[in-house]
C-alpha cells in the first residue's frame, strides 16, 4: 500500500487560460507544453488503516489548509476509483524553486496521482492518469508525459474525454528553457482567481479563444519539422495574447513588473542582432527563455546582467512519471 513516484513540471507553449468548468477542472481551450527536468516533486503515499485521517509533509514540514483540503479532496477521487475508504500518509519533496516561478502544482498533482494510484492498487493507463491528474490541478494532467504534450480540452461535461496526450518524447528535440528569475517579489493575482476573472469579465477572451486552434495547428507543424523559430514565434506570440487578456478584465490587472518588460525588450534586441531566443510568462513576473543549446552562454551573460535580474535556471526537456 505505498508507492513513490516522480514527475517534472511543464511550461506551457499555448496556454491554458480559462475553465468552462471549475470543480473537475475542464478548459475552455487546448494547450500544448514542454515537460523540464530542472524542475521535479517525489512524492511518497502510503495508506494505512491505523490512520484517522489523510497526513500530508511538503519538504518534511506538515501542511494544513487549502493545500491540504486540496490533497485530500485528490486522495478522495482515488479512493472511490479505487472503491476503498483508507487514509494516506503523503510525504512530498519539492525540487521547484519558489523563485523560478514555475507552478509545483504541476509536477505536485501529477506525483500524487501516480502515487496514490499505485499505492492503492489501480492500474492506469497514461490517459486515465492524465484525466485523473487534470482534477487536481489543469497544468499538471501535462507533466504525466516528457517532452511535449497537449492538453485535449474534451467536449463532454463529464470530462471523460479533457486528458493530455504526448506530442514528442523528451529525446526528441534538446530545447533549452532559462527562467529569468526577477529580484522583486510581489504577490500577484493568482492563476486561478486572474483566470476567472478573466472568463468572466475580459472583453478580449473571446479572441483569445478564436486565435487557439490556428497557434495549435502551426506549433505542431513547427515541432514536427523542428522549426526553432516557427515554435519560438508562436509560443511568444501566445503568451502575449493571454496577458493582454487580463488587462481587459474588470477590475484589470497584469502579471509583469516593470523587469519583466526590460527582459522582454531585451530578448527583443538580441532578435534583431540575430540571435534566435523568444520568450514566454506564466502567471507571474519572470520571464521563461527559449533557445537552443548553442546559445546557452549568450543568454546567461546578456539577460543575467539585467538590472532588477537575480538569477538565471536553466532547464532542459524532462522526463514523464517515474516510478522510484
Ligand atoms: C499553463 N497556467 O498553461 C497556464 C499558463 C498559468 C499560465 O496552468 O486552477 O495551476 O490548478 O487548474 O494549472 C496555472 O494554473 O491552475 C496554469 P488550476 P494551474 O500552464
Amino acid at each position: 500500500m505505498k508507492a513513490t513516484a516522480k514527475a517534472h513540471t511543464n511550461i506551457a507553449l499555448i496556454k491554458y487560460w480559462g475553465k468552462r468548468n471549475e470543480s473537475i477542472i475542464l478548459p475552455t481551450n487546448n494547450s500544448l507544453s514542454l515537460t523540464l527536468d530542472g524542475y521535479f516533486t517525489t512524492t511518497t503515499v502510503e495508506y494505512n488503516n491505523s490512520l484517522s485521517k489523510d497526513e500530508f509533509t511538503l519538504d518534511g514540514l506538515a501542511v494544513s489548509g487549502e493545500s491540504y483540503k486540496r490533497v485530500s479532496a485528490f486522495l478522495d477521487l482515488i479512493r472511490n476509483m479505487a472503491g476503498k475508504q483508507v487514509y494516506a500518509r503523503v510525504e512530498s519533496v519539492n525540487d521547484v524553486p519558489t523563485a523560478a516561478g514555475f507552478a509545483s502544482s504541476a509536477s505536485g498533482f501529477a506525483a500524487l496521482a501516480a502515487a496514490g494510484t499505485k499505492a492503492i492498487g489501480l492500474k492506469l493507463n497514461d490517459q486515465e492518469l492524465s484525466r485523473l491528474t487534470r482534477q487536481g490541478s489543469g497544468s499538471a494532467c501535462r507533466s504525466i508525459y516528457g517532452g511535449f504534450a497537449e492538453w485535449e480540452m474534451g467536449m463532454r461535461e463529464d470530462g471523460s474525454d479533457s486528458y493530455a496526450v504526448p506530442i514528442a518524447p523528451a529525446d526528441y528535440w534538446d530545447i533549452r528553457v532559462a527562467a529569468v528569475v526577477l529580484s522583486s517579489a510581489q504577490k500577484s493575482v493568482s492563476s486561478r482567481v486572474g483566470m476567472r476573472r478573466t472568463v468572466e469579465t475580459s472583453p478580449f477572451f473571446q479572441g483569445w479563444l478564436d486565435s487557439i486552434s490556428k497557434d495549435l495547428l502551426e506549433i505542431k507543424q513547427g515541432i514536427q519539422t523542428q522549426d526553432f523559430e516557427k515554435v519560438g514565434e508562436i509560443a511568444e506570440a501566445n503568451c502575449l495574447k493571454m496577458h493582454a487578456t487580463t488587462l481587459g478584465a474588470s477590475p484589470p490587472f497584469t502579471y509583469w513588473h516593470d523587469t519583466t518588460l526590460v527582459v522582454m525588450q531585451k530578448i527583443w534586441e538580441m532578435r534583431l542582432q540575430g540571435t534566435p531566443v523568444y520568450f514566454t510568462i506564466d502567471a507571474g513576473p519572470n520571464v521563461k527563455v527559449l533557445y537552443l543549446p548553442e546559445y546557452e552562454e549568450q543568454v546567461k551573460q546578456t539577460l543575467g546582467s539585467l538590472p532588477g535580474v537575480s538569477d538565471i535556471r536553466l532547464s532542459r526537456p524532462g522526463q514523464g512519471i517515474t516510478y522510484l
